[in-house]
């Protein structure tokens, strides 16, 4: 089993050359004003969520983008703060983008070009060279800034998603000794889906600048090989599952990604918790009603309006369930500048408020929509008050959002809907499984749950829970370096 001190060992003897840096976007705290104080928060983003504890155990430096308000006052002269705040244990360096920048890398490439084509959701990608412009000169920007920390010693570079595809080769050419992993949170789609970017040869080539590739599950790995084999001049050896182009071989394989089991689990039985549930129960005036949650960044690729209609569904073929079912939506607003997620968040308020209205009564609704950002705690109370948590992804690279509400369930109650199409479905597979596009099924899947009697509850939970503890989030982060590792004595 692996556990924080484990993997800080692991570091200790097979890293201990080598500096440590993580590269991402989205930075794992952010530094924001508000009503004259500074607040640091912990942004919703499955990336950062995951790799925080990482970093907390191995140290080393974590280069991200400065998005926060507050951001440059709590920085030292190298644009660096030691976080989290309480404990302090790595460096997180600042990389700061202008207006202008971010619009075009990360709303315009990263997320309506890049984002669009990897999740196959039906959203059509923009092609725009001013942004693909832009992103090559914000990978730049973040090479520049992680040779900086490195200052020509040896260094493990561990790159994050699809924001920094060129990076690799940017670092390599200027200092070799550099290693450098890349993991890719969201699915590779096929390469029919991919052919279509005007730049695929640039990003597909500056991947395999890499010495490793990590994608959440086999079949995003076999779909990227299958990428470069029709797209580059390259060997693609299927035995070890490696790629050789230009003079360079890069290994691909499938490292399911996770969460800090043994916190969590841990976590939500502190009496804060406890309070937390009381506040919300009398909040929202709750005794014995049978609570349902979602749980999501907003964004197409959730399927928040199919699990809402399936409420709504489920209410007009059951009624008996009026006045005794409260579906709890946490939601927090994201990517809001882009029309796509301006549009979205307007039909989830309009879909919210005409379900509410077909079946409300003077003293219930069925659906609670909270639109805003939440702290830790408010959701470990609410993934423990739950007795279903619903995730109707229509395409996920993973979800933390299934393996934290498992986490949670101390009680080994509860139960779990989660999309065929998200990663986590291969793991998770004593969850009751849907097709997120199928209305009707998520509907009948939620009377199941609702049904399901206490000892069936327990018994796949107890299964669900025994698979995230032992493939937990150190387990993820000993895989790649321990894969890593055996690559450079190769
Ligand atoms: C990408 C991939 C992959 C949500 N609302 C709040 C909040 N959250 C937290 C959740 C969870 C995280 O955000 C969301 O994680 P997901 O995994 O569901 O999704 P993405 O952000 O799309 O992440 C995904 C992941 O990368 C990791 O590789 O699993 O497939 O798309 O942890 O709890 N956190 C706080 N307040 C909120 O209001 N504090």
């Amino acid at each position: 089993m692996w556990t924080q001190d484990s993997l800080q060992q692991l570091v200790r003897d097979q890293l201990s050359d080598y500096l440590f840096v993580v590269v991402s976007n989205r930075e794992p705290y952010i530094h924001n004003h508000v009503n004259d104080k500074i607040e640091c928060i912990v942004p919703a983003s499955g990336l950062t969520v995951a790799l925080d504890p990482v970093m907390r155990a191995c140290g080393g430096t974590w280069v991200a983008h400065g998005s926060g308000t507050a951001d440059r006052e709590v920085v030292d002269a190298r644009n660096r703060v030691l976080v989290p705040p309480d404990t302090q244990n790595y460096t997180l360096r600042r990389v700061w983008l202008t207006e202008n920048e971010v619009d075009k890398y990360y709303f315009g490439f990263s997320n309506e070009t890049l984002w669009p084509l990897c999740h196959i959701v039906y959203q059509r990608p923009e092609f725009n060279v001013d942004d693909w412009n832009t992103y090559k000169y914000v990978n730049r920007l973040f090479a520049d800034a992680v040779l900086d920390e490195i200052g020509g010693r040896k260094a493990f570079v561990f790159i994050q998603d699809y924001h920094l595809t060129l990076l690799s080769r940017m670092l390599k050419a200027k200092n070799h000794r550099i290693i450098s992993a890349q993991f890719w949170h969201i699915p590779w789609p096929n390469r029919e889906a991919f052919r279509i970017c005007p730049w695929q040869n640039e990003i597909l080539y500056g991947l395999l600048g890499n010495d490793l590739l990590g994608f959440h599950i086999a079949y995003h790995r076999n779909n990227f090989l299958d990428t470069v084999d029709r797209t580059l001049e390259c060997r693609i050896d299927y035995e070890r599952f490696s790629v050789s182009h230009a003079d360079h071989t890069t290994f691909v394989s499938p490292f399911p990604i996770s969460v800090d089991f043994d916190r969590i689990s841990e976590n939500v039985q502190k009496p804060e918790v406890e309070q937390e549930m009381t506040a919300l129960k009398k909040k929202y005036g709750l005794s014995n009603e049978i609570v349902g949650i979602g749980l999501d960044r907003i964004d197409y690729t959730k399927g928040i309006p199919e699990r809402l209609k399936a409420v709504d569904l489920l209410l007009t073929r059951y009624p008996k369930y009026k006045k005794k079912l409260v579906f709890f939506q946490l939601a927090e607003p994201s990517r809001i500048k882009i029309k796509k997620y301006q549009d979205l968040n307007d039909e989830i308020d309009n879909l919210v408020e005409q379900i509410n209205s077909k079946h409300q009564t003077t003293d219930w609704k069925p659906i609670t929509y909270i639109k805003e950002h939440k702290s830790p705690v408010t959701l470990r109370a609410f993934n423990r008050m739950a007795r279903f948590c619903i995730v109707s992804s229509l395409h996920d690279g993973m979800n933390l959002v299934a393996k934290e509400f498992v986490s949670s369930r101390v009680d080994e109650t509860g139960v779990l809907i989660l999309s065929r199409f998200a990663g986590a479905a291969r793991e998770l597979d004593e969850a009751l499984l849907i097709n997120p596009y199928a209305v009707d099924e998520i509907a009948e899947t939620i009377y199941t749950a609702i049904e399901m009697p206490v000892e069936l509850q327990k018994k796949r939970m107890l299964r669900l829970r025994h698979k995230v503890c032992e493939n937990n989030i150190y387990r993820w982060a000993a895989d790649i370096i321990t894969e890593l590792v055996k690559i450079e004595s190769i």
